[in-house]
């Protein structure tokens, strides 16, 4: 990468660390808050700590995070020039003004209102306009990407694009799509309301919005990851890509199922029919194939591999795998994790279970598991390699040893944050509430050692997240000058050419359109001609802690 890319790129990289800070040390408070031994000094409010804890983890350090590193992808892959660069900063700067005013209208507690901000609560409008931006601002990078591969794609006809453009294309491509529903519940619904402008509005027909942009969501911030698993780390291990063409049409199955799903977090939400909530479980059913496409796919890497090196044996090819190599051993404990997380999203999924652990803290466990666990720890193991190749240094010894604790911190924290609030979960404990003991009720009781056990936890993972802020500072000012493998995987040799079909974007697109109109037409016509008359906006119902 050119000096002036990883610029560009290093300025994603700042912020998305200086989140991490922020909004891990609002994860610590929170976990404290929940033992019922500690309070929140000067008068700060409980929901506005978890605000800027999932607004800033959830949202902003996600987002800058993927951006920038798809900027790297792209650059390696199929080249930037220099207006697409300009438009890259343009893209860094809408999105930073955005994040810098809706995170002072969070601190300064006018928008307590949580990172999924369900209506009627309300915040001020300048953070909806922040929201606006960001999303705005990311638009901005999805069309930078496209032209990018567009271009390659003139320069070389006939050619099948590099498998990683393929996989950022398809990943702002679902990006784009679903953010037209957050947009439009933003700028139809929130500002109009928090202006004043309108009484009231539709809540039902706001919160499906959302979800039709929040299920995808998700799967934006898993795409990153599937990226390094398919195309990096066989690289890191010394072998090939185990299949293009699988990979390839993984992501295309994540860009058709991950849209019509949003129905599986509003499975007990009252004025939707059951008919369409049933279609859109059979849907997220759809979406899970994709990830044990991937689970086969890694397996089978590792096994190729290691039997290619001479390994011999049911499971002795797991002895070949670099375990000493942080760039291999972040991203592989991430895969590890997604057994039991991807178990959970399954039960989540299943109508009769989420009954049990719908709005409990399983779902927080589940997302920690996912997000803050498989995701964070492959960012973690990309940042290994990634930050060295921009700022011109190499990972030694040292960074690597440290890289290895970090991520075994990050395991032992996450075990027992995630692992207490699973089993919580299990026992009825509510998610998004600050300690209480329900007017001593024997239930509540019964959740207060787990309670205990997230912020022992937390506390745990919040040394990760120093470990974790001083390997940054490390690569970026200190570990020796050098030249830093860009590690990008090769294509296995002697198999099946990839099918051209996979790059008929119409038809991927098109059947993604067709499947998004099935499976919401019907339920937004019924929601917005059904629905009660819209709520007035109240504030948080029970004060501000
Ligand atoms: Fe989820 C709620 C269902 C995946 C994140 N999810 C959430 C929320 C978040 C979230 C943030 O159906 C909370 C939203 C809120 O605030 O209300 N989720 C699923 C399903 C999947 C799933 C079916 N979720 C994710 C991922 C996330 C994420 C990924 C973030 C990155 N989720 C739900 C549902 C809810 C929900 C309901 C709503 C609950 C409610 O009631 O509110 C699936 O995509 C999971 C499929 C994954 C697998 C695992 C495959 C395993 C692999 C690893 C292989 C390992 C190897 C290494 C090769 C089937 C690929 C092993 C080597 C060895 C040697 C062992």
């Amino acid at each position: 990468l050119n000096k002036s890319d990883s610029k560009l790129i290093m300025s994603f990289m700042w912020v998305t660390f200086i989140s991490l800070l922020i909004g891990g040390l609002m994860g610590l408070l929170q976990t404290l808050v929940r033992t019922g031994n500690f309070t929140l000094p000067f008068g700060i409010g409980y929901y506005q700590i978890l605000t800027v804890h999932g607004v800033i983890l959830g949202l902003v350090l996600t987002t800058f995070f993927i951006i920038g590193f798809q900027f790297a992808l792209m650059a390696k892959t199929v080249g930037m020039t220099s207006k697409q660069r300009k438009w890259g900063w343009a893209s860094f700067w809408v999105m930073l003004i955005g994040t810098t005013a809706s995170a002072i209208m969070i601190l300064l507690g006018k928008a307590s209102v949580l990172y999924t901000f369900y209506a009627p609560l309300k915040a001020h409008p300048i953070f909806y306009f922040g929201l606006t931006f960001v999303i705005i601002g990311s638009w901005i990078a999805c069309f930078v990407n496209f032209r990018q591969l567009y271009k390659w794609k003139k320069e070389h006809p006939g050619e099948h694009s590099p498998l990683l453009a393929f996989m950022v294309v398809i990943n702002m491509l679902m990006w784009f799509i679903c953010t037209l529903g957050v947009a439009a519940t933003v700028l139809i619904q929130f500002i109009p309301w928090s202006l004043g402008l309108v009484g009231s509005m539709n809540i039902l027909l706001s919160r499906t919005l959302f979800w039709y942009f929040g299920h995808p969501l998700v799967y934006f911030w898993l795409l990153p990851a599937y990226m390094a698993w398919y195309a990096i780390l066989p690289k890191i291990i010394g072998g090939k890509i185990f299949s293009d063409s699988l990979a390839r049409l993984a992501f295309i199955l994540f860009l058709i199922f991950s849209i019509p799903v949003g129905f599986h977090h509003q499975l007990l939400e009252p004025g939707i029919d059951p008919m369409w909530k049933y279609i859109q479980v059979v849907l997220t059913f759809a979406v899970i194939i994709p990830s044990l496409l991937t689970a086969f796919s890694m397996f089978a890497t590792f096994e190729i591999t290691g039997r290619q090196k001479g390994y011999t044996g049911l499971f002795g090819w797991l002895r070949h795998l670099p375990w000493k190599d942080v760039r291999f051993f972040a991203p592989f404990m991430g895969m590890v994790a997604f057994i039991p997380a991807g178990a959970g999203g399954i039960i989540n999924a299943s109508n009769q279970m989420n009954q049990v652990v719908h709005n409990t803290i399983w779902v927080t466990g589940h997302f920690h598991l996912t997000l803050a666990t498989t995701v964070i720890l492959t960012f973690f193991g990309i940042s290994y390699w990634l930050v060295p190749v921009l700022t011109g240094r190499k990972i030694d010894k040292k960074i690597n040893t440290l890289g290895m604790t970090q991520t075994i911190v990050w395991l032992v924290g996450m075990f027992f944050m995630s692992g207490s609030m699973h089993l919580a979960g299990l026992l009825g404990a509510p998610r998004r509430s600050a300690f209480s003991d329900y007017q001593g009720s024997a239930q509540a009781a019964e959740w207060i050692g787990y309670q205990y056990g997230q912020a022992i936890g937390g506390s745990i993972l919040f040394i990760g997240i120093l470990i974790m802020l001083y390997n940054f500072f490390y690569m970026t000012f200190k570990a020796p000058k050098g030249v830093e493998e860009f590690p990008i995987a090769e294509a296995p040799t002697g198999t099946e050419p990839t099918p051209i079909v996979l790059e008929n974007w119409r038809l991927w697109i098109g059947i993604t359109v067709v499947l998004i109109a099935f499976a919401y037409t019907i339920p937004f016509v019924d929601i917005i001609q059904n629905s009660p008359p819209g709520s007035p906006p109240f504030e948080w119902p029970i004060g501000n802690n």
